[in-house]
C-alpha cells in the first residue's frame, strides 16, 4: 500500500544481532517517525532465504549470502509510514558499506558488502512479497496512535 500507510520489510541480519545493533536500527526508524507494525526474531530456514533472495539465484554471491543470513537469528520487521520503502533504503545506505554515507546504518556500522547488517525492500512489489513471506497476516499489527498520554 503506497502513501502514508506504505509498508516495508526491514531485517537486521545475524551480524547486526550479534553486534548489538538491533536497538540502534529500531531507534533510527522510530525517531524518523515510522511506525513498527511487525517484529520477530527468526533463524531463517534455507527454503525461506532461497525464496527471499530468489532474484539473486545463480549469482556468485548467492550461496555465501544464504550461509551468512542463515547463520543465526535475524530480526524481521515491518515498518509503516510515508515513503518508508525509499526512505528506509536511504537510511540503510548503499549496499556496499564502503560507499554508504556516514549517517546511514551501513555507513556507520559496517565495512564490507557481505556483512552489511540490514535488508530493506526495494519496491512496493518486493515489500508486499517479503512481508507475506516472513509474516503471517495476524503477526502484523494494524494499530493507530491514540490521544492517551500514557504517563501517570
Ligand atoms: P538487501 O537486499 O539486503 O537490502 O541489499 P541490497 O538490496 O542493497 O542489495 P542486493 O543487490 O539485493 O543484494 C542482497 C545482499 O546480497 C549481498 N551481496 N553481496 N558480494 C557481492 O557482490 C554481494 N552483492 C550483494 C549483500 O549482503 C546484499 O545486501
Ligand atoms: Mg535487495
Amino acid at each position: 500500500m503506497a502513501g502514508a500507510n506504505e509498508r516495508s520489510f526491514i531485517m537486521i541480519k545475524p551480524d547486526g544481532v550479534q553486534r548489538g545493533i538491533v536497538g540502534d536500527v529500531i531507534r533510527r526508524f522510530e525517531q524518523k517517525g515510522y511506525k513498527l507494525v511487525g517484529l520477530k526474531m527468526i533463524q531463517a530456514p534455507r527454503a525461506l532465504l532461497e525464496s527471499h533472495y530468489e532474484e539473486h539465484k545463480g549469482k556468485k554471491f548467492f550461496e555465501p549470502l544464504l550461509t551468512y543470513v542463515g547463520s543465526g537469528p535475524c530480526v524481521a520487521m515491518v515498518w509503516e509510514g510515508l515513503n518508508v520503502i525509499s526512505v528506509g533504503r536511504k537510511m540503510l545506505g548503499a549496499t556496499d558499506p564502503s560507499k554508504a554515507e556516514p549517517g546511514t546504518i551501513r555507513g556507520d556500522f559496517s565495512i564490507v558488502t557481505g556483512r552489511n547488517i540490514c535488508h530493506g525492500s526495494d519496491s512496493e512489489t518486493a515489500a508486499k512479497r517479503e512481508i507475506d513471506l516472513w509474516f503471517r497476516p495476524e503477526e502484523v499489527a494494524n494499530w493507530a496512535h491514540t490521544a492517551e498520554r500514557w504517563i501517570y
